[in-house]
């Protein structure tokens, strides 16, 4: 048999096709709060005693359970011939709303939002764009005005923007030594989950978050400590404003959001307020050169398709936008995790 053949039988395939079974087990176990109700109590919990806590039919919890036993998301135990369920250490730390590193806003969006847009993923590859009208009746021309289609689904996005943060945002601000920049300006920095961690890196390093108004009302009343002296905010848009001078510019997760044409305009604008010596930090997830993987920004970029105006991008293609904005001593790191990090200069 070739190697990588399912002629004897189409395991991959099949894993494939019911792939999103998995996910919206996961999606659901999180939304009715198994979790979070496992963590709450002192060990296994039997079926029926869940099914109580969290208003459940007792026969559909059983198959819940029983499913994220199979997914390896719970640990089963037997107490007088009853199946009780408790957390794993993966459940508990991942998957509770209140732990550090939790993924639980980025699950809650994941099963409210992309999984509805990537319905009609069919047709946003025939027409090459995003599918907002179609999923949600946004008729906006407007990226964000359509990502932000009222305050719920904005805070539900800083969540998702934030939440990611808490397991790869140490390794992207250490990819490349910064503290030789003392003031950084975090373009659409959003909920300041990046900005916290970079104060959190460096000691003498201020940062301040600029987002459009109503992000940065809604980062500063529901994500950043009012005690935190070393981050401040700038209310704007960085397509249309002038953009402050500052010794380092952030830009993470943005242009991908944005056509070659957007990110090379917001590029040229950015070199143009920097002060020759200073720094733009790109934080992206990097496809390979020949497009070969990761698989995870493989999807992302389709899913950048189905929700934005932009895609994921090899080193080459940001570095030939870095260098066509003008900045040069363009350097890649790759982290090894989703978020990847490229340094160049002014
Ligand atoms: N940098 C954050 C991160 O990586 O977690 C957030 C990235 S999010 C995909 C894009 C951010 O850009 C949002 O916070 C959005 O509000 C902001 N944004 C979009 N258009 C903008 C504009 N014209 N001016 C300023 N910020 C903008
Ligand atoms: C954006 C990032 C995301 C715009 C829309 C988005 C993410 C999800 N939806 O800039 C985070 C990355 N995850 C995926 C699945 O792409």
């Amino acid at each position: 048999m070739d190697s990588g053949s399912e002629a004897e039988y189409p395991r991959k395939i099949l894993d494939y096709m019911e792939g999103f079974l998995v996910s919206k087990t996961l999606f659901a176990a999180c939304e009715l709060g198994v979790f979070d109700f496992l963590l709450a109590s002192e060990g296994p919990v039997s079926t029926a005693d869940v099914a109580r806590g969290l208003s459940a039919s007792v026969d559909g919890m059983e198959r819940l359970l029983t499913a994220c036993a199979g997914l390896q998301l719970l640990h089963t135990h037997t107490r007088d011939g009853e199946a009780c369920y408790s957390n794993t250490e993966d459940s508990r730390i991942y998957l509770t709303k209140s732990s550090p590193k939790s993924l639980y806003h980025s699950i809650q969006y994941s099963s409210n939002t992309i999984y509805l847009c990537w319905h009609y993923l069919t047709d946003a590859v025939r027409e090459g764009k995003n599918q907002y009208e179609k999923a949600f009746g946004v008729s906006s021309s407007d990226l964000f005005e359509a990502l932000y289609r009222s305050d719920e689904e904005m805070i539900k996005f800083m969540q998702l923007m934030n939440s990611v943060w808490n397991i790869c945002g140490r390794d992207v601000v250490t990819a490349f030594d910064l503290s030789p920049f003392k003031s950084i300006y975090d373009l659409g920095g959003c909920s300041g989950a990046l900005a916290k961690q970079c104060v959190s890196a460096y000691p003498e390093t201020t940062v301040t978050i600029f987002d459009l108004p109503k992000v940065v009302q809604t980062a500063k009343e529901h994500f950043v400590p009012t005690d935190e002296r070393r981050i401040s905010f700038h209310e704007g848009d960085f397509f249309r404003d002038a953009l402050p001078e500052a010794d380092l510019y952030i830009l993470a997760r943005i242009l991908h959001d944005w056509t070659d044409v957007k990110s090379l305009e917001l590029l040229t604008k950015v070199h143009h307020s920097c002060r020759p010596g200073g720094g733009l930090l790109l934080i992206e997830a990097l496809l390979n050169e020949d497009r070969s993987g990761p698989l995870t920004t493989q999807l992302y970029s389709l899913n950048m398709l189905v929700q934005t105006e932009g895609k994921e991008r090899s080193p080459s293609e940001y570095s030939r936008l870095l260098s066509n904005a003008g900045f040069t001593h363009i350097q890649v790191r790759r982290t090894g995790k989703i978020y990847d990090a490229i340094l160049a200069r002014k």
